[in-house]
């Protein structure tokens, strides 16, 4: 198992590569370029100056968070080829400074999703939350408001405001494209990118839908095991493997974390793994929490003792931590909560593998 943490690059990031250095265990970044619009090729030149960044501060750049996919792809629009034109160079171009993997998410529309961003805990410290009802009372254009505003002047990431600003002509694209097809689109864009990842070795890493039900009438895919299996039954190469998010996955408790791992992890398909601890009251209302498994729903011993007996050697990072301490930063993506995160489950996975 190799600890990473998620990093946003030197603009956008309160946290820097020398804190994140500093935590025992974490040996690298999960990385991207966040200024360059969805669709477009990556330049080779701004790839080699963040990996040359993060490789001299004593990190590995091996891990690519996300890549996100052009929304005609998902819609299967003709104008779909260009923009996997550019995906492909985009995978050779990282592949060239030694990346491995490459998490992205296949949501219309949206990527995560939460009613607040800040709600405080009982111990005054913030977390995420989603309730439901809140979101079916809000109409999308009201939460990207939201979002905005309780973005701490950061970035969001899946929430670039390029990709939202024809929000309403989006929306009404997706009118004619359910579940099935959204599939065979997934599985078109996969097997266009087959050839250059057996070329370079990178391996695709596919992201649960957060929540894993559908937003807004937008049909959601990457919700449970039997649509698990089915995305990597769309092409069977290692190249199409999975992200699995803990916190994403486990919003809905019909999904048993610790057998989806061993299932998926014993074929080799899980290439990345987001461990966060959510507290959930009912179905479609929960709040995000620390990762201690007797702070949330979930338990974070069978998740990772799922991952050793599997002999995991992938990359793992701890999620979306709380705000503590007093901490102002990108909400889920403060440096504390995350670091106490990635101590504890380098600590389970220690117990682990002493244990006889
Ligand atoms: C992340 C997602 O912050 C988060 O919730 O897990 O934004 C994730 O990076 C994307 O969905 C993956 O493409
Ligand atoms: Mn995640």
């Amino acid at each position: 198992m190799k600890m990473i943490l998620r990093w946003f690059g030197r603009d956008d990031d309160h946290v820097s590569l020398e804190y994140i250095v500093q935590i025992p265990g974490v040996s690298g970044i999960a990385g991207a370029l966040f200024d360059v619009p969805v669709g477009e090729e990556w330049p080779l030149d701004k790839i080699r100056a963040l990996a040359d960044d993060v490789k001299k501060s004593g990190l590995k750049f091996e891990v690519v968070e996300s890549v996100n996919v052009h929304e005609d792809i998902k819609l299967g629009l003709p104008t779909r080829d260009q923009y996997i034109d550019n995906y492909i160079q985009t995978i050779r171009n990282l592949a060239s400074v030694g990346v491995k993997v490459i998490c992205y998410n296949f949501m219309p529309v949206f990527d995560w999703l939460r009613s607040d961003l800040a709600m405080q805990l009982e111990d005054g410290s913030y977390a995420m939350a989603y309730h439901e009802d809140k979101i079916i009372d809000t109409n999308p254009v009201e939460i990207i408001e939201r979002f905005r505003e309780g973005s701490q002047g950061f970035s969001l990431p899946g929430w670039e405001p390029e990709r939202l600003a024809e929000l309403k002509q989006v929306l009404s694209q997706y009118a004619a494209v359910d579940e099935d097809k959204l599939f065979d689109n997934l599985k078109y864009f996969l097997e266009r990118l087959k050839p250059v990842c057996d070329e370079t070795g990178v391996k695709m890493a596919i992201h649960p839908d957060d929540p894993p039900w559908s937003v807004f009438g937008l049909p959601r895919i990457i919700t449970n095991r039997d649509n698990l299996a089915r995305v990597l039954s769309l092409v069977d190469s290692p190249h199409n493997g999975l992200t699995l998010c803990t916190g994403s996955l486990g919003a809905n408790l019909d999904n048993d974390l610790p057998a989806m791992i061993r299932e998926f992890g014993k074929r080799g398909r899980i290439h990345f793994v987001h461990v966060r601890n959510l507290k959930i009251y009912a179905p479609g209302d929960f709040h995000e929490t620390s990762h201690l498994s007797s702070d949330g729903s979930l338990d974070m011993f069978e998740v990772m003792k799922a991952l050793y007996e599997i002999g995991f050697d992938g990359y793992l990072r701890p999620d979306h931590g709380r705000m503590i301490w007093g901490e102002k930063g990108r909400p889920g993506y403060g440096l504390y909560d995350r670091a106490l995160g990635a101590m504890y489950l380098t600590g389970i996975w220690e117990a682990l593998s002493k244990m006889v």
